[in-house]
């Protein structure tokens, strides 16, 4: 049996559904999500091996006009993805009308002549499924397209259509990463992310863009009952005084319901108990400080 390659990045504004479908392709829960825009900060790998293919996903963060030096590197990261790759899937959202950063990614696809397949997605929404036809037509207007796929990640719904339109570009080489391999990304970057996704689930508009999560110690011992227990400790960095408070909550609270549903997710993924300890510091508008985003591994090096 021959073995394939297929590199592919997933390019889109904020909050369209990109880690989602990430996950939903891998079959794990690698990438955060949330309703936050700006959710995805990095290039994420995601891998999965399908008989001959391995295909190998980079998630990036929503593309938005940049206001801080945080989203200067994370757009850095969206145009890199683009560049790298052979074929590019763009997911838009079948509710929000075209907008500008759909433009800056069509218009970045006809400079580099990227084979784009169009992922029009949570068609879940639509009450009214004619009204496809009149988004779909749109795009295409726009593009060469390779394929336009309507989807609900949330239904399942089109993913099947995607890795068939993905084959069709995919390289005779051998696979870069084992059969089993999920991402290539680092336990402590795994924890961090799923860290920082309870924090911008629980906490209210403002404060989720401003925190950052890095974890510390990871270390494995035996408690008293003989069972493994993996020890993990972490620091939300947070940019102001009166946020760390908000994210402590009441005598606490906001700061355990995190750490739990955090703890819960951790334990599911690594198939062992968890126990986790979490700090709240205040690191003053760190988004515009290249030392510390370098720091938090957030640059697009
Ligand atoms: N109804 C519906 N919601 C979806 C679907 N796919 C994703 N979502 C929701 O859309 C929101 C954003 O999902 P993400 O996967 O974080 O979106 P993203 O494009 O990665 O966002 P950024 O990382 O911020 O750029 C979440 O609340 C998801 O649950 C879908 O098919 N249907
Ligand atoms: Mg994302």
């Amino acid at each position: 049996m021959g073995s394939k390659t297929a590199f592919v990045s997933i390019v889109g504004r904020a909050n369209v559904g990109k880690s989602s479908l990430l996950n939903k392709m891998v079959g794990e829960k690698i990438a955060a999500v949330s309703n936050k825009p700006q959710t995805t900060r990095t290039k994420i790998t995601g891998i999965v091996t399908k008989g001959e293919t391995q295909y190998i996903f980079i998630d990036t963060p929503g593309m938005h006009k940049a206001k801080t030096k945080l989203s200067e590197h994370m757009v850095d990261n969206i145009n890199e993805a683009v560049k790298d790759v052979e074929t590019a899937i763009l997911v838009t959202d079948c509710t929000k009308p075209i907008g500008d950063n759909e433009i800056k990614l069509i218009n970045s696809f006809k400079s580099t002549g990227r084979k784009v397949i169009l992922a029009v997605n949570k068609i879940d929404l639509l009450e009214d499924k004619s009204a496809l036809i009149e988004i779909l037509d749109k795009y295409s207007k726009l593009y060469d397209f390779e394929e336009i796929i309507p989807i609900s990640v949330l239904e399942n719904d089109g993913i099947d259509l995607i890795f068939k339109a993905i084959d069709k570009n995919a390289q005779e080489e051998p696979h870069y990463f084992p059969d089993d391999a999920l991402t290539d990304q680092p336990e402590k970057v795994l924890i961090s992310e799923i860290i920082r996704e309870k924090a911008l689930i629980n906490l209210s508009d403002e404060i989720p863009h401003g925190i950052a999560v890095a974890v510390e110690d990871v270390s494995e011992r035996d408690n008293r009952n003989n069972e493994t227990v993996l020890d993990i400790s972490a620091v939300i960095y947070c940019e102001r005084e009166s946020h760390k408070g908000i994210i402590i909550g009441k005598k606490g609270s906001m700061l355990q319901k995190i750490g739990k549903d955090a703890r819960v997710e951790l334990e599911s993924f690594f198939q062992i108990k968890v126990n986790l300890q979490c700090w709240v510091k205040v690191k003053e508008g760190w988004r515009n400080r290249e030392g510390i985003i370098r720091n938090f591994g957030l640059t697009n090096k």
